[in-house]
């Protein structure tokens, strides 16, 4: 064979052989299991997602691989967040890999992350599902050298500075004193500055959740005593639970003016409820989070506001952050970034702004 023709023929063959390698290192892709029915829980379940050729650089067999650890599964929430971790991860060539437990659990969030450090992932991002009883595993994760990072949900007191808790890099997530606020002088507004509000919730110990009824009993209590809290009741992230508690107190308060459902399983249950018993546009609905069934109530009149949270954003600022950790950077990564909301009214529901912040199901 002539010399150039035996180089072409060398090269040809180190082409072929590098495409074959690179078939068998790549990692296996697996759906999410967004049904919510069953545990997600094991290995299998994880999804993992080598960043393809799209945008950015392809994900290479020793790129690293940024685990994102969510609160639960089938929650549209953490659906859309683990979107936008995937989507960045793939931009930037690295490897992403996501999982949750069935239910919003810590017992259940905890092996979850064990697995994750077991099998090695480079940085984790997680939503603990309690703000004390995640903070062992946690800790134990960052340990293991993994650089952690809050999403949605902070443990200790979710200052990263000077709290209880210092070793994860940053806390992203909504202000949610402010959005429990935000809600509850929507409804106050809306019933005229007096009368009764009744808090769906999803059970304490919960960094978000507990934060968005603070600032709610906030908001009543600048009206001084001219609206009324009439209870708190927790439905352990179940929207029948939501709903069943609901309509019982719609039942014991006749003249109930006001509901706040504080996540999108309260706020589903919650609406449900006051659909059923013919009270639409007489009881009112603040709904936090932004399926797009919040978005239906809001239309017919179910619901008056929805709290949209950035949960895509989050999943990309986690990337973003891992990525400066795994660089060395980790000195420049700001302990707290916090992502805004967009208020959802059947005024500005049509616009662009108000149809991007509608979470993905799927
Ligand atoms: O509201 C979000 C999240 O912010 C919260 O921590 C838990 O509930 C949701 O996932 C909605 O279901």
């Amino acid at each position: 064979m002539p010399v150039r023709r035996r180089v072409w023929f060398l090269f040809g063959l180190i082409a072929i052989l590098a495409l074959a390698l690179g078939a068998c290192a790549a990692p296996v892709t697996a759906p999410t299991d967004d049904s919510g029915s069953e545990s997600a829980s094991t290995e299998a379940a994880a999804t993992e997602a080598p960043a393809e050729e799209s945008e950015g650089e392809a994900a290479a067999g020793d790129a690293p691989t940024i685990a994102l650890v969510y609160g639960v599964a089938g929650d549209g929430f953490y659906i859309t967040m683990e979107r936008g971790l995937r989507e960045a991860a793939e931009a930037a060539g690295v490897n992403a890999v996501a999982d949750g437990p069935s239910q919003f659990d810590p017992v259940q969030q905890t092996p979850i992350l064990d697995a994750m450090v077991a099998r090695g992932v480079d940085a984790i991002c997680i939503a603990a599902t309690d703000k004390q009883a995640m903070v062992e595993p946690m800790q134990r994760a960052n340990d293991a050298g993994i650089p952690i990072i809050s999403v949605d949900t902070f443990v200790g007191d979710g200052d990263y500075e000077n709290g209880p808790v210092t070793f994860p890099l940053s806390y992203v997530g909504s202000d949610n004193v402010e959005g429990g606020r935000i809600a509850c002088n929507a409804l106050i507004d809306n019933m005229g500055g007096e009368g009764k509000i009744y808090i769906q919730n999803v059970k304490p110990g919960v960094s978000t959740t507990d934060q968005r009824e603070q600032g709610c009993r906030e908001a009543i209590e600048a009206t001084n005593g001219a609206v009324e809290l009439v209870g708190v009741d927790y439905n352990d992230d179940s929207a029948a639970v939501a709903a069943e508690q609901t309509a019982a107190v719609l039942q014991r308060e006749p003249d109930l003016g006001a509901v706040f459902g504080a996540n999108l399983f309260s706020a589903q249950g919650a609406a449900q409820a006051v659909a059923n018993a013919g009270l639409t546009g007489v009881v009112r609905v603040a709904n936090f989070d932004a399926p797009e069934a919040a978005i239906e109530d809001l239309r017919n009149e179910v619901v008056d506001i929805v709290i949209a949270q950035l949960p895509y954003e989050m999943g990309q600022k986690c990337v973003e952050y891992s990525l400066m950790a795994l660089d060395g950077n980790a000195d420049e990564i700001p302990a707290r970034w916090p992502t805004g909301y967009v208020e959802i009214t059947r005024d500005n529901v049509d616009s662009e702004e108000a149809q991007n912040a509608i979470y993905s199901s799927n």
